[in-house]
């Protein structure tokens, strides 16, 4: 079957061709906490999931990541996998409680020695390590000053990042300090779904602003240690009006203000915005210049060599009453009628990706984008022939990079493109069930079996362009047979 995707009709005809330019990054992503298991080993200390995870009904299903998919352990194997795609880049996380077990002080050698270990090893095999320092697994110690709630939380995070840039940045070109800070804020901060389960809207809103201050502070102290370009990843989803009615552009608005713009605007050097500052501050009550005080907007702005993009859907927005549980006037309301969904019903919206490309580039002018996230849930599995077989990834992947391939065509500066994610992994609170990855995982064994969807990536990265047909796993030759070896 093939699906048809809303807002996805003539620009697919022209990227179809697109051929990305020569030295464009293209790889997977990863996360620390989600694959590595091995929580004990080599002195890291406790993290603020491990503690969270040990709550009473905190992960879907009850699981943890003490194995995960072991790639503490399996590093090698997965870099072999990665490897044998062909792919040039590789994102993963150092384990922030690995390098600095009791969040601030004693730097542990062991953690450091095994990042750089891998590092190496993907430099000796033409793999550009793309490193994020904080994919939400603070050290738990640091709670006791509120986590990122306090402001301490930004000298802590300078010493882990100048330990990490010390050792490692004469080597890494690509730095992300802070993943989705608007994921922290509302899902750790504010609805306490995540790390560390905190529900305060006011602290919700100080952990946001803090996360972004340890990013420019970080870049600051680690810029001396690296000549690796320095960004952030933010989780950017489009928000569109349910209708016409003003009231819903007036919701779409304040959302991508909440969303997209008060993350965007101070990072990239505009300040927090004036609309979404009066919303936040009649939300907590008043007092917002006690979080967001005189010179922090200075101390974040122009400190971004790239923007990290990390895209899955849109958001489609409707005007509603604050009230419990609703600080702003909006709601989400999703799309009316049938639209293509992923297993675990978000909607797939490509032509949102061009429009959101099209858009950084209008208004963010000068920054290059990296696509550090782009993917989907579908819990295809192996069938009797031990294969994976799902063509619904094929199809979203080909349309994602095609509806990329758009805004390039028209003037977007993406240096590159990192599938979410390399493996099947621990989706946080949602455990072991959404699978994202490109190669399957056996949770019980650690096999690593890559789907049809990673043979299918592998094919479009060669040419460097959309190949093959949907639905189908390209006539890869070697490549399936090479890769057979994994599966
Ligand atoms: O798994 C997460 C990742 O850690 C952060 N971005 C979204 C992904 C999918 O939910």
């Amino acid at each position: 079957m093939t699906l048809r995707f809303p807002e996805h009709g003539s620009p697919e005809d022209r990227s179809a061709t697109f051929r990305f330019p020569e030295g464009f990054l293209w790889g997977a992503a990863t996360s620390a906490y989600q694959i590595e298991g091995s929580l004990e080993t080599d002195g890291r200390g406790v993290s603020v999931w491990d503690t969270f995870a040990a709550r009473e009904g905190a992960i879907e299903g009850g699981g943890d990541a003490r194995i995960a998919c072991d790639s503490y352990a399996r590093w090698r194997e997965d870099l072999d996998i990665v490897e044998h795609l062909g792919l040039n880049a590789y994102r993963f996380s150092v384990a922030w409680s690995r390098v600095v077990p009791e969040g601030r002080g004693r730097v542990e050698p062991r953690g450091l020695d095994h990042y750089e270990r891998q590092i190496d090893e993907m430099l000796a095999r033409g793999i550009a390590p793309v490193v994020t320092l904080n994919h939400w697994d603070m050290p738990e110690a640091l709670m006791s000053d509120g986590g990122w709630m306090g402001r301490s939380s930004v000298d802590a995070f300078v010493e882990y990042a100048v330990a990490v840039a010390d050792r490692l940045g004469d080597r890494v070109p690509w730095w992300i300090t802070q993943n989705e800070p608007w994921i922290i804020q509302l899902l750790g901060y504010q609805l306490g779904l995540h790390a560390p389960g905190i529900r305060d809207l006011r602290g919700s809103l100080a952990a946001g602003h803090h996360v972004l201050l340890a990013h420019g502070a970080a870049y600051d102290a680690m810029r001396p240690l690296t000549s690796g370009r320095i960004g952030a990843g933010l989780n950017l989803l489009p928000c569109v009006p349910a209708s016409d009615d003003p009231a819903d552009l007036a919701a779409a608005h304040g959302s991508d203000g909440y969303v997209n713009r008060w993350f965007l605007d101070p990072l990239l050097g505009e300040g927090y915005p004036d609309d979404m500052r009066a919303h936040w501050d009649r939300a907590i009550g008043g007092g917002i210049d006690d979080i967001v005080r005189a010179g922090d907007e200075e101390a974040i702005g122009g400190r971004s060599d790239f923007l990290g993009v990390n895209f899955y859907t849109h958001r489609v927005m409707a005007a509603a009453e604050p009230g419990p549980g609703r600080p702003f006037p909006w709601k989400v309301v999703g799309t009316a009628g049938e639209v293509p969904r992923t297993d675990e019903g978000t909607e797939i919206v490509p032509g949102a990706f061009t429009d959101l490309l099209r858009r950084l580039h209008r208004e963010y002018p000068g920054t290059p984008l990296l696509i550090t996230e782009n993917g989907a849930i579908y819990g295809d599995s192996p069938t009797h022939d031990g294969e994976v077989h799902d063509v619904r990834r094929i199809q979203y992947l080909r349309a994602h990079i095609e509806a990329m391939g758009t805004a390039m065509q028209e003037g977007a500066d993406v240096a590159g493109y990192l599938h979410w994610s390399l493996l099947d992994n621990f989706e946080w609170a949602l455990g072991y069930r959404p699978r994202f990855g490109l190669v399957y995982v056996d949770f019980r064994t650690g096999e690593r079996i890559p789907k049809d969807s990673a043979r299918h990536y592998a094919e479009i990265v060669r040419a460097g362009r959309v190949v093959g047909r949907e639905g189908t796993a390209p006539d890869a030759g070697t490549l399936v047979d090479s890769l057979g070896a994994f599966g």
